[in-house]
């Protein structure tokens, strides 16, 4: 059982930690960027997921200090990669976003804030946020998106199907990127319905100009069948799993070097 005290111990103490999971291009099969996933490295526990903490932070309100360290942390890295030359114009680093922060009134201010103390590559930084963020109040998430995307932040909403998805408000949203839920990619292969599906939402981002991004593909033919309806970008296991900063970087240098 995980305990707020136990947190904030960990957010004092250091022992959060970014692993990256590479987005890569469904066509030339490269690097396009990375998600940020949050791990939480317990000195006797090992490695406790976010799934059994992502919770607590909720609930206790903590997600705000330990958001704003993802953000901070994140930053950091982008600013150190694209001094290495490790990072490219027009990759993207995501990072999730809960929407006990999305909604604080304080988000906005804190975030170019931050922004401009780290002063991170243009449009390099991207924010994951769910549907359910947006749908309670959708003229406060719009205003929220406005004021970032015209800092150079970009919106993909996560988990995409498994909500509301209601089109009627996802061509207002200045949302770039559409993640379709790994849930719908597992059984792409046996399961007729999620194919349909899948290539509904495909279809339908395409159409509204945004980006599509397959989560969870652990197979070249579900992968495959990713390309044929005109998927751009994938992740998942089948290239990598989430792994720890000095990992992504090999992959990025190994990457580069194939130009
Ligand atoms: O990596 P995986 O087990 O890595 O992540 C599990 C869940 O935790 C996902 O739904 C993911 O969106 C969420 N998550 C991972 N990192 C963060 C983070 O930094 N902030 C928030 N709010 N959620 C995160
Ligand atoms: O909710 P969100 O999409 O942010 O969470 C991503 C989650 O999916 C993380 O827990 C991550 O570790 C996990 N994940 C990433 N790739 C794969 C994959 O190919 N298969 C499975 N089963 N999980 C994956
Ligand atoms: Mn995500
Ligand atoms: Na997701």
């Amino acid at each position: 059982l995980v305990m707020e005290g136990d947190l904030h111990r960990a957010l004092e103490e250091g022992q959060f930690e970014l692993y990256y999971q590479p987005k890569m291009d469904v066509i030339s099969s490269r690097v396009v960027g990375a998600e940020a996933l949050l791990r939480w490295k317990h000195p006797t526990k090992g490695m406790v997921s976010p799934v059994d903490f992502i919770p607590v932070l909720e609930t206790s309100g903590m997600i705000i200090d330990v958001g704003q360290w993802v953000l901070e942390d994140a930053c950091k890295t982008l600013v150190k990669w694209s001094e290495q030359g490790l990072w490219h114009e027009g990759m993207k680093l995501s990072i999730n976003i809960s929407p006990r922060q999305f909604r604080r009134a304080a988000f906005v201010q804190d975030v170019i804030d931050t922004i401009e103390r780290f002063p991170i590559p243009p449009n390099s930084l991207d924010m994951e946020i769910t549907e359910g963020i947006v749908i309670q109040r959708v003229e406060d998430a719009i205003a929220t998106m406005t004021l970032l995307s015209d800092k150079g932040i970009s919106f993909s909403l996560d988990d995409f199907g498994t909500g509301y998805s209601s089109i009627s408000y996802l061509k207002r949203l200045p949302v770039s990127t559409l993640k379709i839920d790994q849930g719908f990619v597992r059984d792409i292969i046996v399961d007729r319905n999620d194919r349909v599906l899948v290539e509904t939402i495909i279809t339908m981002g395409n159409l509204l100009d945004m980006e599509l991004v397959a989560e969870g593909v652990e197979e070249a033919e579900q992968l495959a069948i990713l390309k044929a309806f005109g998927c751009h970008f994938y992740q998942g296991y089948l290239f990598s799993m989430p792994v720890e900063l000095a990992v992504f970087e090999s992959i990025l240098r190994t990457d580069q070097q194939r130009i």
